[in-house]
């Protein structure tokens, strides 16, 4: 795996050229005898490479010996690099790891075990339609439609139950990494969300206050479990390019009912967004690229989400495509501070659960899913006596949405970590 691997590396290839002609030129001394010999023939050149060069061209088995010789001035001694290559100094200072809004951007050591929790949390305030902002009772259809009640958006009317006007959108997530390889890592992550989100009831609903009249529906527990392992493609004394190899498994909950929007009347699913889990398995692939320098690290990292077919509700949730570009400065060994540039793609949703209806609610409409974000991220890090404390702010600096939606307004996301 790991010769595989490395032969993408032309220092590697070098490193193990040069170990390889040292090997062959201990096991044949009579090599090192040819050379004594030619130098002292009358025809001699300078001792330098010239000489060396002739010896190789009218001596086949002095190949190896030059290789040697010149890639010595072009590979500093194996040793000296031996500290920084599989993580070590440079490694495992504060920005060791990527800006606490991301994952999956490190390796570990052979052995080494991570334990992480982190936590993030996502407010959404208003509705936008496309690239536009609009009052709570503008998604309600103020001023008043002419019956039916509700509002069209993109030739579907909707939110006539009800408007989203916020959500908090809560995830706690237990992470764990271990170092199969140097070049391997494999991970889990189990992921529990507390989703919050207020709702004004629309003009076609009588239930508890009628229009206008706020409710809130509320759900938490266990989300989708993700698994994977982490590659290193390449590395340098500077680079490491690693592939993520990650997946999620179903499993969050996708279909739980709720009477808050009929005041206790009917029982009714909750809508998308309210969901645990996506009910599918995810194919999450990802390559994370870092390059290490004296006072900070610059880091680009493309990352997906892709759901696998449909779930058991008949839907599949949104195609995620995120392109992150980060830097991170080190004031010392121990604090960096973190700005992140964050593109984030999203299909809307494919199929449909039959008892989404798009006429109640903006959130039951599968089209109404996708769109495009452009966030800042802001972040410190703190490395104390081995623990690792990430944080980030992550205000979002535009948003193009499908249809009607809530806008994120931040993101802040904190974690602590350790290695052992
Ligand atoms: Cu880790």
């Amino acid at each position: 795996m790991r010769l595989t691997v490395r032969l993408f590396s032309p220092k590697s290839v070098v490193r193990a050229c040069t170990l390889g002609a040292v090997l062959l030129g201990a096991t044949l001394p009579t090599a090192t005898v040819r050379a004594d010999e030619t130098k002292a023939q009358p025809v001699s050149f300078p001792e330098t490479v010239v000489d060396d060069v002739f010896d190789a061209v009218t001596s086949p088995l002095n190949a190896d010996e030059i290789f040697s010789g010149a890639s010595s001035w072009v590979s500093p001694p194996e040793q000296s690099q031996a500290g920084d290559h599989h993580g070590g100094n440079r490694r495992g200072k504060a920005d060791k790891h990527a800006p606490a809004g991301l994952m999956a951007a490190h390796v570990h050591k052979q052995g080494e075990w991570m334990v992480e929790y982190k936590y993030m949390n996502m407010y959404m305030d208003d509705n936008k339609i496309g690239t536009r902002s609009i009052s709570d009772t503008a998604s309600m259809g103020m001023p008043a439609p002419p019956p039916p009640p509700g509002l069209t958006v993109n030739g579907i009317r909707t939110n006539a139950g009800a408007t989203p006007t916020d959500m908090t959108m809560e995830m706690h997530m237990v992470h764990l990494m271990y170092g199969v390889t140097d070049d391997v890592s494999v991970y889990t992550m189990l992921m529990f969300p507390s989703l919050t989100m207020d709702h004004i009831r629309g003009f076609g609903n009588m239930a508890g206050g009628g229009p206008g009249s706020p409710f809130t529906t509320h759900n938490s527990g266990i989300g989708d479990t993700s698994f994977g392992a982490l590659v290193k493609l390449f590395d340098d004394e500077d680079d490491d390019l690693l592939l993520n190899l990650g997946f999620s498994v179903p499993t969050g909950n996708l279909y739980e009912t709720s009477t808050a929007p009929t005041a206790g009347a009917v029982s009714q699913p909750l809508p998308y967004p309210m969901r645990k889990g996506s009910g599918t398995f995810n194919a999450k692939p990802g390559i994370t690229w870092r390059h290490y320098a004296e006072q900070g690290s610059f880091g680009a990292q493309f990352q997906t989400d892709l759901p696998i077919g449909r779930n058991y509700r008949g839907y599949s949730v949104s195609d995620t495509f995120q392109l992150n570009f980060w830097y991170s400065h080190l004031l010392t060994d121990n604090v960096a501070l973190s700005v992140r540039l964050e593109n984030l793609w999203k299909s809307n949703y494919h199929g449909a659960d039959p008892e989404t209806n798009d006429v109640l609610i903006s959130t039951n409409v599968e089209s109404f899913r996708g769109g495009y974000s452009l966030n800042l991220g802001l972040g410190v890090a703190a490395l104390i006596k081995g623990h690792l404390f990430n944080s980030e702010f992550v205000p979002t600096l535009y948003q193009a949405l499908n249809g009607i939606q809530l806008e994120t307004d931040w993101t802040f996301v904190t974690s602590w970590s350790k290695s052992f």
